[in-house]
């Protein structure tokens, strides 16, 4: 059994646990206990704060933990960051009110700047040689300048709305985020299995996302020329037809080329063309 720590609610609980059943991981949290164990895979959830994750990761509460990027690096614990998750992507950034003129990174010497973030703060003051005062606020970071608590502030990004809808301006990017799998070491050896088992899901997950598979029939003689246009995993397949001179040819391609490769396969003969939703690749 490994436990894996996961945001009880908030950004991230939904999109965690979406990506656990595209794994094939599915966790009953109807009922939401603080701790629920998966139906059909040696893993339990522990619900938590996204603030705590880090922590009892480190301290080995939970073999494993979702999180952000940035509460990762805010926190500072020794954990390692074991995969990507490609969801919960932002920034932090440093935005002053719109009106003022913005004139390169000095302009926050000796400014009051409030954040939910100042360890990264202070290393990224430290490391451009510029001395603030940070002032810590733990929400609505953004009513900060209006409200007089400070200059500027430092906090998540994502559309920019919440910037605008508070005359402010981003004008320095300094930490780009997205969710992560974390690990703080010390897996036994059933863990480290059970983690190569998610990591070897996540990895096909990864593969087949954006894909689509493609079925056409073809004249024999466009086989060669249709087979350079789609460069399959290993090689297209290709099957007998009823009818000698055609076959039918398979193969997989990303979302993002259908459109050519179908507009190029018409041209040389392809007929009765199928684009079917890709699951899973398995490689
Ligand atoms: O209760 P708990 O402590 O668990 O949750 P929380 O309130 O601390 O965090 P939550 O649920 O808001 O965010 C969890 C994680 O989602 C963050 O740590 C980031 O890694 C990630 N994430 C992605 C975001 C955003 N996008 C985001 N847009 N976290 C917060 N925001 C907020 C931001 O603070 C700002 O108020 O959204 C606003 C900005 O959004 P835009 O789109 O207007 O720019
Ligand atoms: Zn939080």
């Amino acid at each position: 059994m490994l436990r894996i720590a996961i945001q009880s609610k908030g950004r991230l609980n939904e999109e965690s646990t979406a990506m656990l059943k595209e794994i094939g991981i599915n966790i009953d949290d109807s009922k939401r206990k603080y701790l629920s164990k998966a139906a059909n895979f040696p893993v339990e959830m522990l619900y938590l704060r996204d603030d705590d994750i880090p922590g009892v990761v480190a301290n080995g509460s939970a073999s494993l933990g979702i999180v952000g990027l940035n509460e990762v690096a805010e926190k500072g614990y020794d954990v390692q960051v074991v995969e990507k998750l490609g969801f919960g992507a932002c920034r932090i950034s440093l935005a002053i009110p719109k009106a003022v003129e913005y004139t390169g990174v000095e302009y926050f010497e000796g400014k009051k700047i409030a954040t939910s973030y100042p360890k990264i703060l202070k290393e990224f003051l430290d490391s451009k040689g510029v001395s603030a005062t940070i002032e810590v606020i733990t929400g609505s970071v953004e009513i900060a300048p209006a409200a007089g608590i400070a200059d500027a502030i430092f906090d998540i990004v994502s559309s920019g709305s919440t910037l605008v809808a508070n005359n402010l301006k981003e004008v320095e990017v300094v930490f780009e985020s997205e969710a992560v799998l974390i690990s703080g070491g010390n897996l036994s050896e059933e863990e480290q299995s059970i983690l190569a088992e998610i990591q070897f899901r996540l990895e096909s997950a990864r593969i087949s996302r954006g894909k689509k598979y493609l079925l056409m029939n073809l004249p024999k003689s466009a086989l060669e020329e249709a087979i350079r246009i789609l460069p399959a995993m290993r090689s297209p397949t290709v099957l007998p037809l009823a009818d000698e001179g055609w076959c039918s040819l398979h193969s997989v391609v990303d979302n993002k080329d259908l459109w050519e490769k179908v507009r190029q396969l018409k041209e040389i003969g392809a007929e009765g063309i199928l684009v079917l939703n890709v699951d899973k690749i398995i490689l």
